[in-house]
């Protein structure tokens, strides 16, 4: 009898790392080869972002995408990588129903984790000044987890319950209390999200909560903020949600500008990876081996000599 070797899923593979490693290192991504790079560089896991997805579609992260534009930015990066894909899924896409259909079709798909935000549809950035950050009521949130736990079939699959308490300046206890409904409710992990630049206040709610799941921090404003003190504060996931799309950003921008006010591209070359660099990240290298199979099969048939 033949045995197949079976391919452990991705979403068991993020799940052992929570028991094996002291903080999951998660690099934010916005398509197939930034995920790509983010496995290259050694990451754990890869953030689906809906920032960086939203602005390399030139949208605002405001809930326009749909959430088919997203699982197939999603899908895409899975594909291009063997690390597991961590979904942002904003609000879930709708009330309990839609968020049923969601955890399906990403879970379907391979996707090891989603992310849903206890904010009302349509949410914005979190991080944004200006930006309105109405909560949904707990209660409303809660039927999204339920309905979720109910719709995944691999236990495996992990839901992150995001808090947004501190980002709508609600104070921690109403975080703490949220935490705790969520963790009720059945959440795998919680995504404890703040605005300010100091770690603080996600110190002070990972001190007062009691809550057994893993917590989640994204260090955007606090980003001083070290390994070593994530870890000594329960945090078991940190996500570096946009740097690898501002990292681009500002790359392209400089030289887009050189060019543009060049006479010769001599000055650029040096400052730009090389075709080889994507060459090799493209799998460009693939298409010879696979012909020349193709051509030692076509001898063995008699196709050619
Ligand atoms: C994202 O990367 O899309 C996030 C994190 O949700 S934040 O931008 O800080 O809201
Ligand atoms: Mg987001």
């Amino acid at each position: 009898m033949p045995i197949h070797k079976l391919k452990m899923s991705k979403s068991k593979i993020l799940h052992d790392l929570i028991t094996t490693k002291s903080i999951i290192k998660v690099g934010g991504a916005f398509d197939a080869m930034s995920a790509k790079l983010v496995e290259l560089s050694g990451f754990d896991a890869v953030w689906a972002g809906s920032f960086a997805i939203s602005a390399t579609h030139g949208l605002p992260d405001a809930s326009i995408l749909t959430m088919t534009e997203f699982l197939n930015v999603t899908s895409n990066m899975n594909d291009s990588c063997q690390i597991p894909i961590i979904a942002d899924c904003d609000t879930g896409f709708g009330g309990p129903s839609n968020v049923e259909h969601m955890v399906k079709k990403y879970e379907k798909a391979g996707i090891a984790a989603i992310s849903i935000e206890d904010k009302v549809f349509p949410k914005q950035n979190s991080l944004l000044e200006t930006g309105t950050h109405e909560l949904l009521s707990e209660k409303d949130f809660v039927a999204k987890i339920i309905s979720a736990k109910n719709a995944k079939q691999d236990p495996n699959f992990m839901i992150i319950a995001r808090i947004e308490a501190l980002i709508a300046n609600l104070g921690i206890d109403e975080a703490i209390k949220r935490a705790t409904a969520y963790e009720m409710a059945g959440a795998d992990a919680i995504i404890i999200h703040s605005k300010k630049n100091t770690p603080d206040e996600i110190f002070e709610f990972t001190e007062k909560w009691n809550g057994t799941i893993p917590i989640v921090a994204i260090p955007t404003t606090y980003g001083s903020v070290t390994i070593d003190e994530l870890i000594s504060h329960k945090i078991k996931f940190v996500i570096f949600a946009n740097h690898s799309l501002r990292a681009s950003h500002l790359a392209m921008s400089k030289i887009l500008d050189e060019i543009i006010q060049s006479t010769s591209l001599s000055g650029v070359n040096t400052k730009i990876s090389s075709m080889e660099d994507i060459f090799r990240v493209q799998k460009m290298y693939d298409i010879k081996t696979q012909e020349i199979e193709i051509e030692e099969k076509l001898k063995k048939l008699g196709y050619i000599d």
